[in-house]
């Protein structure tokens, strides 16, 4: 098969150059940058059309390139973005499809460019092995992201938890399929409470769900009433808390929140954060509730998520564990305790139509 040689003064005129030849789906074999100095830059890019048997193309201990082959539409992407600097990655097809694949995924730019560095992919050239980069990548992302079952003890000391996050996030439901599982899977005796210090109501939502699985429920206004719950909820081996509110950076509700969890209660709490939600509310809402110490954070929505760069970027920004995803409205099944490599596969797995991805790992 023929291979086509592109030149041109900048990488964006090269690959302007690949588009109109060869059309939207062509795939990228290799980028250059053949000479440097002010005003004599010359890039090269080697394309074939979309859909072509790559293969042949590629000598053989490295025929698993073609997982790493990097779609013009990736190229594209990445030199439309306002801050693109990705002349030094030109002699590195699989550091720029692995950047592309990143920055698709939502990883910020500058976590994205450290991941590349650090599994050692900026000092790849085109003939490194790819799955010793996927490899990389893998073990990397493992040392990233951590997990934590807070449910999980050695003894059998009471175990009470809160759940805190932003109206809508899906507490109250995480808390009533949480209830439903430790009881009938695990066989704990579970006690709700649900503090709703602005009498908006949200006992009611809770109360039925309690109501269903038979089992106590109370409404806690004031610390007192947070102290009568736990006495009559004694027995329970398990207390898991609801917290409502009015307004999502309301910093006084949140002060509430820490005067009635505060002291020397045991009450360990746990940030709910939605992974569709735009970036910027992410990192709001987790310093906003950073005053309350959670522990661990509880994706949500991971169903209604395209993306999941913003799971790493948060992990990585404030570093805690996962303790548990949800992936659904149903009550109580759609919840998984964090897996690492389930995470991992949901960021990694091609849901990109038009750009090349990794294959995902065996659970
Ligand atoms: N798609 C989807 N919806 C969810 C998930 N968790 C909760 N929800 C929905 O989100 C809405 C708000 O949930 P709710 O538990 O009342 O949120 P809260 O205000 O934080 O207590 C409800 O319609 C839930 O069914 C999830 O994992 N996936
Ligand atoms: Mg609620």
């Amino acid at each position: 098969m023929q291979n086509n040689l592109y030149r041109a003064k900048s990488i964006k005129q090269a690959t302007a150059k690949v588009k109109d030849s060869l059309g939207p789906d062509a795939m990228i074999i290799s980028t250059k940058k053949l000479s440097q100095g002010a005003g004599h830059n010359l890039f090269e890019i080697t394309a074939v059309p979309g859909g072509s048997d790559i293969s042949s193309n590629i000598s053989d201990p490295f025929t698993e390139v073609n997982d790493q082959l990097m779609n013009i539409k990736d190229l594209i992407f990445l030199l439309n973005r306002p801050d693109s600097s990705i002349e030094h990655l030109m002699n590195n097809s699989i550091a720029l499809s692995l950047y592309a694949k990143l920055i698709r995924e939502g990883i910020d730019e500058p976590l994205a460019r450290n991941i590349l560095q650090e599994t050692g992919t900026l000092k790849n050239t085109f003939h490194t092995n790819p799955s010793n980069v996927k490899q990389n990548l893998i073990k990397k992302l493992m040392q990233i992201i951590d997990v934590k079952d807070p449910f999980e003890t050695k003894d059998n000391s009471r175990i009470i938890a809160a759940f805190i996050g932003t109206t809508g996030v899906g507490k109250t439901t995480t808390i009533a399929k949480l209830a439903a599982q430790l009881m009938l899977k695990d066989g704990k005796r579970v006690g709700l409470i649900s503090i709703d210090t602005y009498r908006i109501g949200a006992i009611e939502q809770l109360k039925t769900y309690a109501n269903i699985l038979g089992v106590p429920c109370f409404h806690a206004f004031k610390r007192k009433d947070l102290l009568f719950a736990f006495r009559k909820l004694e027995a329970s081996d398990v207390i898991l808390i609801d917290t409502a509110g009015r307004s999502q950076y309301d910093n006084s509700r949140i002060e509430e929140l820490k005067t009635m969890l505060a002291g020397d209660l045991a009450i360990s709490s746990h940030l709910l954060l939605s992974v569709g939600t735009i970036q910027s509310e992410i990192i709001k809402t987790a310093i906003s509730f950073s005053p309350l110490n959670f522990q661990t954070y509880i994706f949500t929505k991971i169903d209604e998520a395209e993306r999941f760069g913003s799971v790493i970027n948060q992990i990585t920004k404030l570093k805690l564990p996962i303790s548990y995803i949800t992936t659904g409205q149903n009550v109580p099944e759609d919840i998984e305790r964090a897996n690492k490599k389930h995470i991992i596969n949901l960021l990694l797995k091609n849901k990109h139509r038009n750009s090349k991805s990794f294959k995902v790992l065996e659970n």
